[in-house]
């Protein structure tokens, strides 16, 4: 028992000092793990087919239902020189395409450190992801800094409405981590959760990381972030909804973390 809590000990200092770390390689993809305030209102989004899927039409429409436009090429860049880095080209205002890069890579942004640029687009029609900018949070998702918060479906306890699409995204002190608890949930159900879903991820956007995606009644278990930010995204299709769901998440520190296992193994 007591190897145990050595062990359990050893992995979480472990764990502690790698995190101490800003930038790191999950499954294949560079990401930082620190995220400043100033460049919060910047985030990247696909259409609900998956990648580069808009046309520039769209795109301006996907900012705009979170009450966003799209983002400039000075807030991109903004974001960009405090740690903003997305392997994924997006229109961005002005017709223009490209994506923020901050550390070279071979398989992204050519070796080259900035904005990829791939200048105003002559056809509109082509697609892409996107990138908006909202400094406020909006009705449902939004961007969360503080230590505790309960977070909510669209409408809650009402029943969510059809074709919402809500994405949290969670940033707590640096060196901290984010537990996630559910405290309620029904999401409609089907077997691979293609009408209507939750889905958690272990990063700032819903590029990398992905962590599940949910639906039916059950309460998820809860989930610890392995850095200091997280994404949660919330899709309803155009039919049948659902009573929705309430957690709640808390940041916290690695001495709290510690605790917990060393409870766990007592
Ligand atoms: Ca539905």
């Amino acid at each position: 028992m007591r190897e145990m809590l050595l062990l359990t000990a050893v992995f979480v200092l472990t764990f502690v000092l790698t995190e101490t770390e800003a930038w790191g390689y999950k499954n294949g993809i560079l990401h930082n793990s620190i995220w400043l305030e100033q460049a919060a209102g910047v985030y990247h989004r696909e259409s609900r087919k998956g990648k580069y899927q808009l046309t520039y039409k769209e795109a301006i429409a996907v900012c705009r239902f979170e009450g966003g436009a799209l983002a400039t090429y000075d807030q991109l860049e903004a974001a960009r020189r405090i740690g903003f880095h997305v392997c994924a080209a997006g229109w961005f205002d002005k017709g223009r395409v490209g994506y923020p890069i901050v550390k070279a890579g071979s398989n992204c942004g050519f070796g080259k450190v900035g904005i990829i640029d791939y200048g105003y687009r002559l056809n509109k029609s082509e697609r892409w992801d996107v990138y908006c900018y909202n400094p406020e949070a909006k009705e449902c998702g939004g961007v969360h800094t503080d230590p505790v918060k309960v977070l909510v479906s669209p409408g809650y306890p009402e029943e969510y409405q059809d074709e919402q699409i809500c994405y949290w995204h969670i940033r707590v002190l640096f060196g901290q981590r984010i537990r996630l608890h559910f405290l309620d949930f029904d999401i409609e159900e089907d077997t691979a959760c293609i009408s209507d879903y939750l889905e958690i991820y272990d990063s700032y956007d819903d590029v990398s990381g992905f962590v599940g995606r949910y639906c039916g009644d059950e309460l998820p278990d809860d989930f610890i972030s392995t850095g200091n930010v997280m994404t949660l995204k919330f899709l309803s299709d155009s039919s049948v909804t659902a009573g929705g769901f309430q957690l709640q998440y808390i940041a916290v520190n690695a001495s709290q973390l510690y605790d917990h296992h060393a409870d766990a193994y007592s």
